[in-house]
């Protein structure tokens, strides 16, 4: 094999463009992406910032590109070594060094994003998830937080600008408690991804959680800022901002409707405790969004920015993310303003216990299955349908919820049933599916619901045990 090139630092620098070639560098090898740029998943821009330049900062806080199939597709655009003692990676402070400690029992899905979820066994104890058992969602490193200098700032349509601490918030406002289930829209994205694979992050059904939230309304905060409920405003979005960013300095956003800020019975929190305690690192401290009933993407962490627009966020999670579409749509046909935004997230539920492919006994020819159920909107759970028998039987289970209000049913309900086992099988599959009070309820299969992004599959759930008596 003829030996590669060596190139100067200064020959990389000058492919920096489309015209000249886009060239990087990783360790010591040097690569030509320019035929690249437009497969690449993250986007071609996001590649663009590494032009001429070295990638490895880049993949220290995207660390989904620290894998063998990777390396060897960027090996693939390969064309030369740096000269001897170069390096074009500098030393870059590890954007990832204000990572909390975690509890050992969370099953990680990914490191850095820091990704985890609650076993399924642990999540139906009680109806309050423990904080430190709480599955976490990160898109980006925890941010360093200085409390003496932390400001939200609320600023947009109608308003006047204003920054509050934390202690402002404490103090100048009347303390509100909630309680309300967090899910991301990804939860049980891995029944979607053994159909058929999807880009994501794997969740099976742990990716929820249930707590009690303290902090003040957003809607006593907004009316302070100046937001009149009778006076005419064409703005239709609240903006949240996280002090989470990526490299570009873009920071986390969502956004959820005005309505939900105005309305008294949204419930819309600007959240400083979880069940009793402060925030944690990993739960969004000092000061995160609680939108009861939406989607857990829109419970921005870490809020530093708050606006009032006629826009919704541009946000890449509000506009390229967090979106479902046909199961025929795929990365090549998708038109992302085709779909709205996920908001209020569809009925589901999962079985928690026996776990898939456990060994059960049964007693009297019962087996005991116990699960979650929940639904967007304020919507609460009427019903649990269990079947041992493929759907042909379905046992009603019995429900524990939250007391709620009419129509703000934020929290989800346990359950458990005894459930008949079919005589003389051993293999049994175990079926749950919800009712919510809108009578919205889950399809039987996954085929009909997976879409792209592996969201919102509330296909009924199935386990399959093995009876050992
Ligand atoms: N807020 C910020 N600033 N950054 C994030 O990455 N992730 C969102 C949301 N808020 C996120 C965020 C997503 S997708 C979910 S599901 C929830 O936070 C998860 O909240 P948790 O980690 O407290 O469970
Ligand atoms: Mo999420």
């Amino acid at each position: 094999q003829p030996a590669l090139p060596i190139y100067h630092a200064e020959d990389v620098a000058n492919h920096n463009n489309k015209e000249q070639g886009v060239w990087v560098t990783y360790k010591d090898g040097v690569y030509d992406v320019t035929d690249f740029l437009e497969m690449h998943p993250g986007g071609a821009s996001r590649l663009m910032l590494a032009a001429g330049g070295a990638i490895d900062p880049f993949w220290a806080m995207y660390q989904q590109h620290q894998n063998d199939e990777i390396r060897s597709l960027l090996e693939g655009y390969r064309i030369g070594s740096l000269a001897g003692g170069q390096d074009m990676s500098q030393q870059v402070a590890d954007p990832y060094s204000h990572e909390p400690q975690r509890h050992p029992a969370l099953i990680v899905r990914s490191q850095k994003p820091f990704n985890a979820e609650t076993p399924a066994a642990l999540l139906i104890g009680k109806l309050y998830t423990p904080n430190d058992l709480f599955y976490v969602r990160n898109h980006l490193p925890v941010p360093a937080v200085d409390l003496a200098a932390y400001a939200l700032r609320i600023e947009g349509e109608g308003l006047r600008t204003i920054e509050l601490s934390l202690k402002d918030l404490q103090t100048m406002f009347k303390r509100h408690t909630i309680s309300a289930t967090l899910q991301c829209a990804g939860n049980r994205r891995i029944d979607m991804s053994d159909l058929k694979d999807i880009k994501g992050t794997t969740w099976a059904a742990g990716a929820i959680g249930n707590a009690e939230w303290s902090g003040v309304t957003l809607k006593d905060v907004l009316e302070y800022a100046g937001l009149d409920e009778s006076s005419e405003t064409d703005a239709e979005h609240v903006q949240f901002e996280g002090l989470d960013s990526d490299m570009e300095g873009v920071c986390y956003g969502a956004s959820i409707l005005i309505e939900k800020a105005i309305n008294k019975g949204a419930d819309v929190l600007l959240a400083f405790e979880m069940n009793g305690r402060p925030l944690s690192k990993d739960h969004g401290y000092p000061v995160r969004v609680i939108a009861p009933g939406i989607v857990g993407a829109r419970n921005v962490k870490w809020l530093s920015r708050i606006i009032i627009s006629k826009e919704e966020s541009q946000s890449h999670w509000q506009q390229h993310d967090y979106k479902s579409f046909s199961p025929n749509t795929d990365y090549d046909t998708v038109d992302w303003d085709s779909a709205p935004a996920i908001q209020e997230p569809n009925v589901t539920s999962a079985i928690c216990s026996p776990n898939n492919h456990e060994a059960v006994t049964t007693s009297e020819g019962m087996i005991p299955v116990k699960g979650f159920a929940y639904s967007g909107g304020g919507h609460s759970i009427v019903r649990v349908d269990v079947s041992a028998d493929g759907g042909k039987t379905w046992t009603v289970a019995d429900l524990r919820s939250v007391p709620a209000k009419r129509s703000r049913a934020w929290s989800w309900s346990l359950w458990e049933a005894e459930v008949p086992a079919p005589a003389a099988q051993r293999d049994i599959e175990i079926i749950c599916k919800a009712t919510d009070n809108a009578y919205n309820t889950q399809p039987d299969s996954v085929a009909g619901v997976w879409n792209l992004r592996g969201v919102l599959n509330n296909a009924w759930h199935r386990v399959k045990v093995q009876v050992t008596d």
